[in-house]
């Protein structure tokens, strides 16, 4: 898989792609990641990439024809037939939710164009004739794209067979099977007297499988009931959900006793602080 990326900041993408993972799969002719500087793109001697809003108010905005040059430029080998199913993606915090599931998808792709928004944003016809997804990696506002760029790259090449040593380890991902993953531990077995949970030191395969399912659903109840919702479970699975409901509801009861009918309790007294 090839990924070019259109930056101002070439530089940001230097150390995260020498180190780990994403360096043995370019090494190794899996991933080949391309960074593209748009002020080579700019306008004028100044190379130029941004420009006042027009309308007013604060800020900059950046132009067009440098990112439809840079992209262009990207694109300048490819057939025309090949280019259309190229994904460019503008990062954007008012994009589509990046997901496991978008990850997946972008996986299935030989090529991806990422482009970085710095200042306020791109010009709208970026959005409008360029770009054929806008991408959100969550709810906050960076100041560029970049780090967004970064956790695309990482979340998809991963999933590019052939990355990871075990072709295996990615279907096994938390979030690939919608639950949590279940707790890890290494040696000791006894650290400051916290101790190795007793059937993982059993070697009973079957009852350290059921321990890890229970575990993951366990933790996923807790934590992201919502992923609950989308996950394919046995009976038995259920059965320890409702259990666990059942206890939850039982703590609870003494604390709602009589609560249901009642008028709004009067305010408690001044305890005399200013
Ligand atoms: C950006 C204008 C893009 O802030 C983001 C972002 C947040 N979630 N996903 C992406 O992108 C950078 C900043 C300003 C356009």
């Amino acid at each position: 898989m090839r990924i070019d990326v259109v930056t101002l900041f070439p530089e940001y993408f230097e150390s995260p792609l020498r180190v780990s993972i994403l360096k043995r799969a370019q090494e190794s002719g899996h991933v080949q990641i391309v960074i593209h500087n748009l002020r080579d793109f700019g306008i004028g001697r100044h190379r130029v990439t941004d420009d006042a809003p027009y309308g007013g108010g604060g800020g900059m905005v950046m132009r067009p024809e440098p990112i439809f040059d840079a992209v262009a430029h990207i694109l300048a080998e490819v057939p025309e037939a090949e280019r259309m199913q190229i994904p460019i993606i503008l990062l954007d915090p008012a994009g589509r939710r990046f997901t496991q599931e978008v990850a997946w998808e972008l996986a299935g792709h030989p090529r991806l164009v990422l482009i970085c928004g710095h200042y306020e944003g791109v010009d709208e016809r970026v959005r409008e004739h360029l770009a054929t997804d806008e991408i959100s990696i969550g709810d906050f506002v960076l100041t560029g794209g970049e780090p967004a760029a970064l956790v695309i790259l990482d979340a998809v090449a991963r999933l590019v067979p052939g990355v990871l040593g075990d072709p295996e380890a990615p279907r096994h991902d938390s979030f690939a099977g919608s639950l949590l993953e279940h707790p890890h531990y290494t040696r000791p077995a006894v650290y400051r007297g916290w101790e190795v949970p007793e059937v993982l030191r059993s070697g009973h395969h079957q009852a350290i499988a059921r321990w890890r399912r229970m575990q993951s659903l366990r933790r996923t109840w807790e934590r992201r009931p919502d992923l609950l919702l989308r996950a394919a479970l046995t009976e038995e699975e259920r059965s320890w959900i409702a259990r666990w409901e059942a206890e939850r509801r039982a703590l609870l009861a003494p604390l709602l006793e009589g609560t249901a009918h009642e008028e709004p309790s009067a305010p408690l007294p001044d305890e005399g602080r200013s």
